[in-house]
């Protein structure tokens, strides 16, 4: 059996991170090994939550894992609490890489031309470093704009996009995919592998309201399906269906702008790529 882990929070109540990745990346027939960085109330967009920050619990999870010899097949990770967990989560890396498996990289930390809360741009650049070292980054269009120094636009054409995941591979990782992208009409998630510097592009019909948490369900079918053999444009519109059918579960949902999508009415979708 293939075996994630995946290193990010838990929001206790707010479905992202964790609660979103361990049901997705396992109806897919994966083992999802975690790693905790922080335990939060809720997630930040809800005010007043309480955080307990975790980074000093990583390196003592790794040595652990390390002695009893434990590998994985994809190193998964999403939002991290501060820089200093970056520079964690990156030896981390060093520790657990091999010739066989790859790192997947969400660089949470954006949304809608904003930073989440308790983020600056020196954070960006501390995950910049992150995603040097990864083989796969997945950002959506505002996480592209701050890591690559480019400006934020609302309108743009196909090279503004294809531009963007071309400078995006040029920080480290060979592939890149950016979520929430549109032009002409479309609206899609374009993916670039720059060793075959081949393009895609995974349309889907317009959706007219913003559903927070929708990165973190793409993201874990996405490292799902790259982690059970699927090409990149492959994996992009597996996950990339999974999420269309998330949002059309919740659309009659007055809740979910905050509470998350309902992938859970989805996840029989993923069974045929349980392997
Ligand atoms: O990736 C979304 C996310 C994950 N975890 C926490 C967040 C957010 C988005 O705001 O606040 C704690």
């Amino acid at each position: 059996m293939k075996r994630i882990v995946t290193v990010q929070d838990i929001s206790c109540l707010g479905k992202c991170s964790l609660t979103v990745a361990l049901p997705i990346i396992s109806a897919m027939g994966i083992e999802t090994s975690i790693i905790p960085t922080a335990v939060l109330s809720t997630h930040t967009l809800w005010e007043h939550y309480v955080c307990d920050d975790l980074t000093d619990n990583i390196p003592l999870v790794a040595k652990h894992w390390k002695n009893e010899g434990f590998g994985f097949d994809a190193i998964y990770t999403g939002y991290l609490a501060s820089s200093k967990q970056i520079d964690v989560v990156c030896k981390l890396f060093d520790e657990f890489k091999t010739e066989n498996n790859f790192i997947f990289v969400d660089p949470a930390m954006a949304d809608n031309g904003e930073m989440y809360r308790n983020f600056d741009k020196s954070f960006a650049d501390k995950m910049r470093v992150l995603c040097a070292k990864a083989d796969i980054i997945v950002p959506n269009m505002t996480e592209a704009c701050l890591l690559t120094d480019t400006e934020y636009k609302n309108e743009y054409d196909d090279k503004y996009i294809s531009d963007l995941l071309k400078k995006l591979t040029d920080l480290g990782a060979s592939k890149a995919v950016i979520t929430g992208a549109h032009y002409d009409g479309k609206y899609g998630i374009m993916s670039y592998d720059s060793v075959n510097d081949e393009y895609s592009f995974y349309a889907h019909q317009k959706i007219d309201h913003i559903f927070y948490g929708t990165g973190d369900v793409f993201s874990s079918a996405c490292v799902g399906a790259l982690t059970q053999g699927y090409s990149l444009a492959e994996a992009v519109e597996i996950a990339g269906e999974f999420v269309f059918a998330s949002i059309s579960a919740t659309m009659k949902d007055k809740d979910a702008r905050l509470y998350g999508v309902n992938f859970e009415q989805a996840l029989p979708l993923l069974a045929k790529y349980n392997k």
